[in-house]
């Protein structure tokens, strides 16, 4: 029996005590092996109450099951969903049972990986699955919804589309040696590329943006010895997670902790203190602050309100002007009135006081804004390619770029079709048009078991 044909089984719900457990049965022998337990015809997408004996006759636990029927089901095939008591126990001596009449033990992802195959969902839908059970912040909860949905899969169907009729109009003239696109083909083709170009251009825009859902936003707090880094990161995690004291360098090692800011998530990291004169520890710490820095999404510079401002690493300013940062003046309990000098001129800069908690909504409200920034506009849709996507899509437009420029140089058609022919390609390992066995085996081998 081939791999994807036979029936498999696994548990869908993790390992341990709870209310209910799922377990998930698909393949061919779904519908014999529901008469075989429970008895009766299985009526689909209906749930019956029975209870569950194994093979011996021993009862195992009264049980919830619902029959899908194939094509319709997730997986495409038949299949079964038993929810049994969540008791792990109960729920191994299930599986034992699905294995002794014949089931085999699904592979991670293989579920998902089935609906792929017979056609239920393309494989960027197949991620989204994925993300959708990884997600964490609002965002990434929508982005995943609208792949899921396949937001993305329309994007690529229209510009493959977009290409294979360039093709179709290039092809044609390659049975004709001696003669050239004619002008009003050229003119028809090159805009076509540019329009080509400028969508994946944008596409792959939003990886960086994929990173941050599917990562957090990297927030590093950065600042002198003693400016409240901690404390700051104390306030934002909402408990006491980093140590605080009056002595400066006091951090060493760099902490890092995952918050939710309104709908996004964020990697807080608070660093050693940046001493202009540190002891040798301090200094290794200082060293790790700065490779943080290197690739942070976001900078948290905290200022101690009481002190006059001090000068920043040369190589850190250049660093953080690049990026979106917030200005923060904290200990703003000890001081009246307005805020200091700002080290880097044009930075938003918040007022706080980590200690009281006074400022803080608007930090979060600051920080929420600047987070905002990174989401690439596609109209209604939120679009954020992962990192297979970006690489497909770097391929893609170098084969673009390959044709334009043959296309400007009046370039051999077949050499130009070639090309395309690589981006048509790279864009098809997307949706997973193009077979790759080993890609999709890489892939859904991420996923967990039962998915
Ligand atoms: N009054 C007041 N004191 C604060 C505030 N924030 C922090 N402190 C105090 O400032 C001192 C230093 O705070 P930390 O949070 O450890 O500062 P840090 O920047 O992490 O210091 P290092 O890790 O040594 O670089 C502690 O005594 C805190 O209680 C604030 O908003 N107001
Ligand atoms: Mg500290």
């Amino acid at each position: 029996m081939s791999r994807h044909s036979d029936t498999i089984a696994a548990l869908a719900t993790p390992v341990g005590t709870a209310a209910i457990a799922l377990l998930r049965v698909s393949g061919s022998d779904s519908v014999p092996l529901t008469l075989e337990i429970f008895g009766g015809s299985p009526l689909p997408r209906s749930a019956r109450h029975a209870d569950y004996r194994d093979r011996g006759g021993a009862l195992l636990d009264d049980v919830l099951f619902t029959f899908f029927k194939g094509p319709g089901s997730y997986t495409g095939e038949d299949s079964l969903e038993i929810s049994c008591h969540g008791n792990p126990f109960i729920a191994q001596k299930i599986l034992e049972d699905l294995f002794a009449r014949g089931c085999r033990a699904a592979e991670p992802g293989e579920f998902t990986q089935r609906a792929f195959l017979n056609g239920r969902m393309d494989l960027s839908q197949a991620e989204a699955v994925m993300d959708l059970i990884h997600a964490r912040s609002e965002r990434a909860l929508a982005a995943a919804n609208q792949q899921l949905r396949g937001a993305l899969g329309r994007r690529l169907a229209g510009l493959t589309d977009g290409l294979l009729d360039v093709l179709a109009r290039v092809e044609a003239y390659i049975d004709f040696p001696d003669e050239d696109l004619p002008p009003e083909d050229r003119a028809l083709v090159a805009g076509q590329f540019a329009w080509i170009l400028r969508e994946t251009d944008r596409l792959l825009a939003t990886s960086h943006y994929g990173e941050l859902l599917r990562d957090g936003i990297k927030t590093v707090i950065l600042g002198a010895p003693n400016a409240g880094k901690s404390s700051l990161l104390n306030r934002l995690v909402g408990h006491e997670r980093a140590l605080v004291s009056p002595e400066p360098g006091t951090t060493r090692d760099f902490i890092e902790e995952r918050i939710l800011l309104g709908p996004h998530g964020l990697r807080l990291i608070d660093t050693a203190g940046l001493n202009p004169s540190p002891a040798p520890l301090e200094k290794l710490g200082i060293e790790k602050t700065l490779e943080r820095a290197e690739e942070a999404d976001l900078f948290l510079l905290v200022l101690d309100a009481t002190q006059p401002t001090p000068a920043l690493p040369s190589s850190l300013s250049e660093r953080i002007r690049g990026s979106p940062t917030v200005v923060v003046f904290n200990k703003s309990d000890l001081v009246a009135g307005a805020l200091g000098a700002t080290p880097l001129a044009g930075l938003p800069a918040v007022k706080v006081s980590a200690l009281t908690g006074a400022g803080m909504d608007e930090l979060a409200a600051t920080i929420i804004g600047l987070a905002d920034t990174f989401r690439q506009d596609f109209g209604d849709e939120s679009v954020a390619i992962n990192a297979r996507h970006a690489d497909a899509l770097g391929r893609a437009r170098e084969g673009l770029r390959a044709a334009l420029a043959k296309l400007n140089d009046n370039g051999p058609v077949e050499l130009l079709a070639s090309d395309l022919r690589v981006t048509l390609n790279a864009m098809g390992e997307i949706s997973g048009k193009i077979d790759n066995e080993r890609m999709l085996d890489r892939l859904f081998a991420a996923f967990c078991i039962g998915k």
